[in-house]
């Protein structure tokens, strides 16, 4: 039996190089593993638990979905979708949302992050995790490759699929969270002690967005932080952050090990050179990906065709876990 897997994220801002290497790159190597059965979402519900304007987040919805084509997804091999079309997903979330203990959600680490950076905080940002939770449960998920910052959200997921099922029998797949080895934490450029982040990415110099031009990459690299050395290597130290992550970047790009991409910067003459080489490595990885995703955003027609068909695929699996969840919690279906 091939494993199903599932991964979304979501149409806020523009894609970066963290989002990338965390995650949209490994999909497309999950597409070509013939042992998986992939699902790959766009998921605008989630995008609104902030603000959004509404002309921008339908435009960079479109814009997601073609960008997710010009990384090499298949819209044949893979089932690519947009989390509002198919209504499973927000229903499925307030099923689960009655089975959820309002405890479980307060520990969610990202949460109290973002919730400390609103004026107002909206419900559905604390509810976030429980739509994520449909999203992956409703489709009889088994792996989610997602980075670090949303394992704690899959374990809710598990933990919610077990609570359903002790109360109301075997009914979900408990989903197991796949985090990369390599790059599963990009950090800011401006502030390599925090994660790089689509909802700082506006902030100059903090992201390197998937869809900049070379120029624009170049200079965000050669602008970032580093430390008063002169050290090439991997390293835990606080003071060593930006270089690690400038390493990181490159190692996750050039899939080379630890070893071998310290061996490359050992003649190096200071962190110009290192700058130049990340810069170069993730140039020559975004430039195709930015021509074909401007390709692609010539053809409306096209791009909603493919999400029609997504649509399609992804209720006929989802609708009948919805009508079983409906059956067992004593609706009338
Ligand atoms: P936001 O700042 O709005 O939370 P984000 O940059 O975290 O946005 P998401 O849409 O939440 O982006 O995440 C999409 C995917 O990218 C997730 O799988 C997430 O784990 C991964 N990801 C996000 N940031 C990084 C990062 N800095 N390094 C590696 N993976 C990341
Ligand atoms: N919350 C996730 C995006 C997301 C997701 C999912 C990831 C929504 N639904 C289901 C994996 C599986 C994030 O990356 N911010």
């Amino acid at each position: 039996m091939k494993k199903r897997v599932f991964s979304g994220i979501q149409p806020s801002e523009v894609i970066h190089i963290g989002n990338y290497i965390g995650a949209v790159r490994r999909w497309v190597e999950l597409q070509n593993d013939p042992e998986k059965e992939n699902i790959f979402c766009v998921v605008d519900l989630h995008a609104l638990t902030v603000r959004q304007e509404p002309e921008k987040l339908r435009e960079r919805t479109m814009e997601l979905m073609a960008l997710f084509i010009a990384v090499g997804l298949d819209p044949e091999k893979s089932l690519l979708f947009l989390q509002s079309h198919v209504s499973v997903n927000a229903e499925g979330a307030w099923l689960l949302n009655c089975v959820t203990p309002e405890a479980w959600l307060k520990k969610m680490t990202q949460y109290k992050d973002k919730s400390a950076k609103q004026e107002i905080v909206l419900t559905g940002l604390f509810d976030y995790p429980v739509l994520m939770a449909a999203d992956i449960l409703f489709y009889d998920t088994d792996e989610v490759p997602v980075g670090e910052d949303q394992k704690q959200h899959v374990e809710l997921a598990r933990n919610i699929a077990e609570r359903f099922n002790h109360h109301y029998g075997e009914t979900f797949i408990v989903p197991e969270p796949v985090i990369g080895k390599v790059g599963a934490r990009i950090m800011g450029l401006d502030d390599p002690t925090a994660k790089m982040s689509k909802s700082s990415a506006h902030i100059k110099g903090h992201a390197i967005r998937l869809l900049d031009e070379p120029k624009d990459i170049e200079k965000s690299i050669m602008r970032a932080v580093t430390d008063s050395g002169s050290d090439i290597r991997f390293s835990k130290e606080p003071e060593k952050a930006g270089v690690n992550n400038l390493l990181s970047i490159y190692q996750a790009l050039t899939k080379k090990s630890a070893e071998e991409v310290e061996r490359d910067f050992a003649n190096a003459r200071g962190y110009g050179d290192l700058k130049k080489a990340v810069a170069q490595v993730v140039i020559a990885e975004t430039a195709p990906i930015r021509e074909r995703h401007a390709e692609l955003m010539k053809d409306r027609g096209e791009l909603t065709r493919i999400i029609n068909m997504g649509t399609e695929k992804a209720r006929a699996i989802s609708e009948p876990r919805l009508t079983d969840v409906k059956r067992k919690m004593g609706l009338i279906v």
